[in-house]
């Protein structure tokens, strides 16, 4: 019997879409666009279409297991979910007894999760538990704090509304791996007579396609950015009466740009001044402008005032009040809705500790140590800084870890205990787009693989086995969607659109204007240029740029970005194909490095072998290993994360993926030639 259900993808992605997924025998059979969120187009990427593999994947974890052979050597025997909930819960009470229940640190990030399976029971047993709290800055929180700081998180410009954009910048994004639905948009746009600009160290597929490709130098993005503010105010372009009335902190931006002449910017970022010159006057004169501000700026120690300096562009240069002009980042805050409060869960005063010093936190002299891990929502030792430290780390006899996962992930080969978790066709989940600005509501459409569970239903099982329930804790999916939508002022709205349409939209619309059916979030709904408590909490002071100009010692510069075969390191087990670096002709030829050779990817922090792309499609100085890989696709089993260190962002802690300093040679080959 074959069955068609509606359902929606939560995976860590900005366009939410609605799917359509067929069901034969109780097995999925087909995977296609539903229709409940427009952005969708009636198209869905290869990955999800093809998301039965990871759901009857050889490596999904079916039972629950228990180590046998030394830790990372993956041999697991099957135990009962009783036994492995038992084993849990006497090894988080011994730990809580002997070293404080500080010694337990849960660690999820949760980006491909909705909001039933994070940030609810899982939340409320941690909390409750007064375990370590994790600061889950992995990706996103530089640009949510910039986003925050100057505009108050509000809603940004809906991707569809491009169309009515006259010029489209794409700074630090690739939506042809990243969102694939804002392609089409961008290619009508630009039928339409709309003119592109990408600023990005490489030439991404919309590069190819745009008037002016900026291929700056990783981690020059604040440089360019002030640049831009400055000549704007310089050649008296700035929309004066716009700040007058809606922005703070003008004069403070203005000072901290005033360094950044274009011949200085030039210099630093690696660009010419022809082409930074272009660049402003176009910007400066087209309207509708719009700037699709992405996270590969992020990802760098200049990271935050990078996102903060871009977003101020739009402020200075008038660009708001129309349909199709500002920026768009992430819309995940325009439902305004909160799980954790609805879960009942409220955050203890333990230490917290950032996800991206876990090798750190692991292996040093921390007090209480960390001495029991469980992982969830995560797979760290893929997806982590400093990979090397996270693997010895979790080699550590003493600790107790536990994974939850769907598939045997190069994590879980660390385990000490496995759990299986449901994929999202196997249970409920609302999710919400970060880029669509939809809320959607699926149920579950096969029943759970195994003996898999879903997270909120086994955290609230440990609460129980723990004593930590308490009366009137939402434990079922119902009543956790009920609490997180009873909670809002709203929810009836929302409970009403999901009912009739199968999808609810943000008070503010589906794509609404800013500063015409809204002005910025913040106290005194202005824009806050030069946010104080950014300026306080940035390692330097905010826009002030930091720079290891020429590292002589590793001369290239490694970027890690995503592609569309992964899903962060989600689906690597489908993945067969070996990775290749990517490296330029101009740094390949001096290397005696030819199209497929073998070479070693190397710095301080360890080596990756693979074999090389050469390619002029990167800039010199500038070398590419995708993000997302597991050990089984490079040679040597370490991922481009042995080479990205765990220094932080300047604002909120980020990781640096995208600053890591390298360099690369011939590995020697065993036949002598
Ligand atoms: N298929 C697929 N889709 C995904 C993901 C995935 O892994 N696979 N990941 C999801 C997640 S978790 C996220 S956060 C988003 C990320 O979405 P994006 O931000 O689009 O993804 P990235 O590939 O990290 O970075 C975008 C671009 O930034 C460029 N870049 C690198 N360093 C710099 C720099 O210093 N400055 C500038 N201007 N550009 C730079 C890279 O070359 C890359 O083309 O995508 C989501 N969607
Ligand atoms: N080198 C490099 N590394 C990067 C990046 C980069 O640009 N370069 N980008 C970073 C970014 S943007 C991000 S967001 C992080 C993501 O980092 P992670 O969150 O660690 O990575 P994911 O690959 O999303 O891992 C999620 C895991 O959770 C599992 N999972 C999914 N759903 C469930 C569920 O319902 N229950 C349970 N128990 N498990 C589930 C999946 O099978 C998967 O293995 O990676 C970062 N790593
Ligand atoms: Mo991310």
């Amino acid at each position: 019997m074959t069955s068609r259900h509606s359902s929606v993808c939560p995976l860590d992605c900005p366009d939410a879409c609605s799917l359509e997924v067929q069901v034969e025998g109780g097995r999925v059979s087909r995977i296609d666009a539903g229709v409940a969120n427009p952005l969708t187009q009636g198209f869905i990427c290869a990955k999800v279409r093809r998301f039965a593999e990871h759901v009857y994947s050889p490596d999904r974890l079916l039972y629950p297991a228990a180590r046998t052979g030394t830790k990372g050597s993956g041999q697991f025997q099957r135990i009962s979910w009783e036994e492995a909930l038992e084993r849990i819960t006497v090894r988080m009470r011994e730990a809580e007894r002997l070293w404080g229940s500080e010694s337990i640190l849960p660690f999820s990030y949760g980006g491909s999760n909705g909001l039933i399976s994070q940030d609810t029971t899982d939340a409320r047993l941690f909390f409750r538990l007064g375990a370590s709290r994790l600061a889950r800055t992995v990706c996103s929180v530089p640009t949510r704090l910039a986003a925050e700081g100057l505009y108050g998180r509000m809603p940004t410009v809906a991707v569809e509304d491009y169309l009515h954009s006259r010029l489209i910048v794409l700074w630090g994004v690739n939506p042809s791996a990243t969102g694939i639905h804002l392609v089409p948009i961008v290619q009508q746009a630009l039928e339409r007579g709309a003119k592109l600009v990408v600023v990005d160290p490489r030439v991404t597929p919309l590069a190819a396609r745009a008037h002016l490709h900026l291929p700056l130098h990783p981690g020059t993005d604040l440089p360019l950015a002030l640049g831009l503010i400055r000549w704007l105010f310089v050649h008296e372009k700035a929309d004066t009466a716009f700040l007058d009335q809606h922005a703070s902190g003008v004069a403070q931006l203005r000072e901290r740009a005033e360094a950044w002449d274009l011949p200085k910017v030039a210099a630093e970022t690696g660009l010419s001044v022809e082409a930074l010159e272009s660049f402003v006057r176009l910007y400066a004169e087209s309207h509708p402008a719009v700037i699709r501000c992405g996270w590969g700026q992020e990802r760098n120690r200049n990271g935050g005032s990078a996102t903060a300096a871009i977003l101020a562009l739009p402020a200075v240069a008038g660009k708001f009040g129309v349909r199709g002009g500002g920026y768009t980042l992430s819309n995940s805050g325009a439902f305004r809705l909160d799980s954790l409060a609805a879960a009942g869960a409220t955050s203890p005063a333990s230490r917290e500790i950032n996800m991206n010093l876990l090798g750190e936190t692991l292996l040093g002299d921390l007090r209480p140590p960390v001495k029991v891990l469980f992982v969830y929502n995560a797979n760290p030792v893929s997806t982590l800084p400093c990979q090397e430290k996270v693997r010895s780390g979790m080699l550590r006899e003493d600790l107790f870890t536990i994974v939850f996962e769907q598939v045997m992930t190069d994590t879980a080969l660390y385990a000490d205990l496995l759990l299986p978790a449901t994929t999202f066709l196997e249970r409920r989940e609302m999710s919400r787009g970060y880029g669509a600005m939809v809320l959607q509501d699926a149920a579950a459409v096969i029943p759970p693989e195994g003996e898999s569970r879903s997270n909120h239903d086994v955290f609230a099982d440990l609460c129980r086995r723990l004593g930590l329930s308490r009366e009137g804790d939402a434990v079922t999916d119902e009543a956790i969607v009920q609490a997180i939508l009873g909670a809002h002022p709203k929810g009836n709205e929302y409970r009403a659109g999901l009912a009739a349409r199968g999808v609810a939209h943000p008070p503010t619309g589906y794509a609404p204007i800013p500063f015409v059916d809204f002005l910025p979030w913040t106290a005194d709904q202005k824009v806050h240029l030069f946010p104080d408590e950014l300026d306080r909490i940035a390692r330097n002071g905010l826009y002030h740029y930091e720079t290891d100009a020429g590292n002589p010692r590793y001369p290239l510069a490694l970027i890690s970005p995503a592609t569309g075969n992964t899903v962060s390191s989600m689906l690597g087990q489908t993945l067969k194909r070996e990775a290749k670096v990517e490296i330029h002709p101009d740094d390949a030829l001096p290397r005696g490095i030819a199209e497929g050779d073998t070479v070693r990817v190397f710095n301080d922090l360890g080596e990756v072998l693979l074999r090389a792309r050469v390619s002029p499609s990167v800039r010199p100085g500038v070398v590419v290993i995708p993000k997302g890989l597991w050990s089984r696709h490079t040679l040597n089993g370490a991922t481009s994360n042995a080479l990205s260190p765990d220094s932080l962002s300047d604002i909120g802690g980020g990781a640096c993926f995208n600053d890591a300093r390298v360099d690369v040679r011939r590995a020697h080959t065993t036949s002598g030639s």
